[in-house]
């Protein structure tokens, strides 16, 4: 079954959209996996955003990820990976679709509410920076087939 790793960035813990945020991957049937309310060192910052350390705005991502906790979760179903990225919009929230998550709820491109990896790959390499593997659980939920 494939995992992702999904993060509420420093604008949505603030606005008090995570319990909103986690209800929508709930609710689409995910299962969750692992999470916490944490704040990232620098140190992990730069890691997670290494592809994109030669941007000009790497900067400016490094310092707001880093800015205020974040909530961090690993999210567990059938092509979740991509699901969650529909289910989170297009990456500038003024071109995002109303009904995702940045389109009802992001303004600028800097501060899209959420983070979610991009391929298996990614996931994989994320989940991994965040997480301690005793940090995430290993149920079966039992209307599994659902998701
Ligand atoms: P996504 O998060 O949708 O995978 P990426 O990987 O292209 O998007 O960008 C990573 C993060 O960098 C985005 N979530 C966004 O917050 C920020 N970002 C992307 N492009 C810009 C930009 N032109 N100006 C400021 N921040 C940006």
């Amino acid at each position: 079954m494939e995992q992702t790793f999904v993060m509420v960035k420093p604008d949505g813990v603030q606005r008090n959209l995570i319990g909103e945020i986690v209800q929508r991957f709930e609710k689409k049937g995910y299962t969750l996996k692992g999470a916490k309310l944490m704040s990232i060192s620098r140190e992990l910052a730069e890691k997670h955003y290494g592809e994109h350390k030669e941007k000009p705005f790497f900067e400016e991502l490094v310092g707001f990820i880093t800015s205020s906790p974040v909530f961090a979760m690993v999210l567990e179903g059938d092509k979740v990976v991509s699901s969650a990225r529909k289910l989170m919009g297009a990456t500038n929230p003024q071109e995002a679709a109303p009904g995702t998550i940045r389109g009802d709820y992001g303004v600028r491109i800097s501060m899209n509410v959420i983070h979610g990896s991009d391929s298996v790959e990614s996931a994989e390499r994320e989940i991994a920076l965040f997480f301690d593997r005793g940090e995430l659980t290993s149920y079966e939920k039992q209307v599994s087939v659902w998701v």
